[in-house]
């Protein structure tokens, strides 16, 4: 009989300064008041910009006023508050839940809707894309919530209208947003009932023994405090092996879907918003992160948009760690899990479902990208392989941005030259090649602070090519972006999962 594992979990606190310990300070600084005026400020992103980074740290915040719907990037450095740089940004935060049901509120106040909704079987569901601001010709902005109605006994079975947030206008047909559809798809009806107790850590600190030896020790955050402009799920810091660091930082900061002859979106997505799955067993921290008894069960398991909790569930099935979240954008709905096996494999996976909507009964494809710093042997001196038959492993140079070739047995592995130890990434056999959407299947990059996600693009598309530019990436700091892509058509045969992601396995070469 092997030793027992024993899973333990604590609170995780930030050593460097975070959005809330600096909040005060960047609100206060007069080039921000100059622009920023309204009662309620908010930092509402705040990033250090280097790895480790001490006191005088570069870093990066947006400060929101929603009251005025203005915000500004305050960039500088921790040791140098005074100095910071300060310039005008667009940014539109997502709908909250109090906002969104003030929009339902107005929606069923209507003439013409109220009565819709009051329907057997209709409902007021999160649409997608969920803002549908209006810009005047003074340059002001409206910020519109957007409302998805069901209304099962009309011709129009789903329709988008949108809510003026300043006043509780209705707006029939807002700009940007699918027309009227006579399509129904997805059965599921929207939930997201389960509690959401406040407090709680925002990270956790979880270690996974066997006996008295230390198998796996990261920390976790839950997606709501996800870095990214748009999140990026479960995300995992610090990750050591039996004692050495594997990966300084692990999650999935981009998220987008595409319909075939674009019946509807394309839509980028965000991965920081939590919703109900089922998990059983304790919470040793508060609420947010459950230690399970039983393997928890989402979406793709459950076939409903019920749970009993919300944020990380941990569960340990005999040979690895699961940490397993769900998420919502609009009405689309996705399972963030990492497995950390007891041998030291690691497996992301990201799952794709929806509740009841105009859209996904048309094919479409999803694309997950994560992003992985790996920083092997702790070491953060590494290199990038690329296996071919034709040609076996050869040194990735510079930057670059590849495709999978399942032909050739094309895969990759990072490994530190001091140890010669490392991790072989094999693409999944679920896990598609990037079409002209999709853009490439694996980045191999130089390690920069500022490169955590891409931004704010215009487009919908993952732009993670603006950071290839050549530099070299033999014996540095290195970052590899995985790109998955998972076509889905009801109408076609069913796919084997709804499930994707590659395996790291570790390597010693
Ligand atoms: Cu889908």
């Amino acid at each position: 009989m092997p030793d027992p594992i024993t899973i333990s979990i604590e609170p995780y606190q930030e050593g460097t300064a975070t959005a809330s310990s600096l909040a005060g300070d960047l609100i206060g600084l007069p080039a921000v008041r100059e622009r920023i005026s309204g009662p309620r400020p908010a930092v509402a992103d705040f990033r250090l910009l280097e790895k480790d980074a001490g006191a005088d740290a570069p870093f990066r915040a947006v400060v929101h006023d929603p009251d005025a719907y203005r915000s500004v990037e305050v960039t500088g450095r921790l040791g140098d508050l005074a100095g910071a740089a300060v310039r005008s940004v667009r940014f539109q935060p997502l709908p909250g839940r109090e906002e969104f049901d003030r929009a339902v509120e107005a929606v069923r106040a209507h003439a013409e809707f109220g009565p819709q909704l009051a329907a057997d079987g209709a409902l007021a569901y999160r649409p997608m894309p969920p803002l549908a601001d209006v810009t005047h010709a003074d340059g002001t902005v409206d910020r519109v919530v957007t409302v998805g109605l069901r209304t099962p006994g009309s011709d129009v079975k789903h329709r988008i209208v949108g809510v003026r947030t300043k006043d509780g206008t209705v707006i029939p047909a807002p700009e940007g947003v699918s027309a009227p559809s006579a399509l129904d798809c997805v059965t599921i009806p929207p939930a997201d009932n389960c509690p959401d107790p406040s407090g709680g850590p925002r990270a956790v600190r979880v270690r996974v023994r066997r006996g008295t030896t230390e198998l796996w020790n990261l920390v976790v955050n839950r997606p709501r405090t996800s870095s990214g402009v748009n999140g990026s799920g479960a995300e995992l810091r610090f990750v050591d092996y039996k004692g050495e660091r594997v990966l300084y930082q692990a999650h999935a900061p981009i998220l987008n879907v595409r319909y075939t002859n674009d019946r509807c979106g394309p839509f980028r997505d965000w991965a920081n918003e939590e919703v109900c799955f089922d998990a059983t067993g304790s919470d040793p921290v508060g609420p947010g992160y459950r230690l399970c008894t039983s393997a928890p069960r989402t979406i793709l398991d459950t076939h409903s948009d019920q749970g009993n909790f919300r944020g990380v569930a941990f569960f340990h099935d005999g040979s690895a760690l699961r940490i397993v979240s769900e998420l919502a954008a609009g009405w689309y709905r996705y399972v963030t899990e990492w497995r950390l096996a007891d041998d030291g494999t690691i497996l992301p996976r990201f799952g794709f479902s929806a509740v009841t909507n105009p859209c996904t009964c048309l094919a479409h494809t999803h694309h997950v990208y994560w992003r992985l710093d790996l920083d092997v042997g702790g070491s953060t001196a590494n290199r990038v392989d690329e296996f071919n038959d034709a040609t076996g492993w050869t040194p990735v140079r510079l930057e670059t941005q590849r495709t999978r070739n399942p032909a050739s047995h094309r895969q990759w592995r990072v490994v530190a030259p001091a140890t010669g130890r490392g991790y072989v990434l094999v693409p999944g056999a679920n896990d598609g090649t990037a079409d002209a959407y999709g853009v490439a299947d694996l980045w191999v990059l130089r390690y920069r602070g500022t490169e955590t996600d891409d931004g704010r693009p215009s487009d919908t598309r993952a732009h993670i090519g603006d950071f290839v530019n050549g530099e070299s990436v033999d014996g540095q700091d290195l970052v590899v972006w995985y790109g998955a892509h998972f076509f889905h058509d009801e109408a076609g045969p069913p796919p084997p999962s709804h499930v994707v992601g590659p395996d790291l396995r570790p390597v010693v070469v």
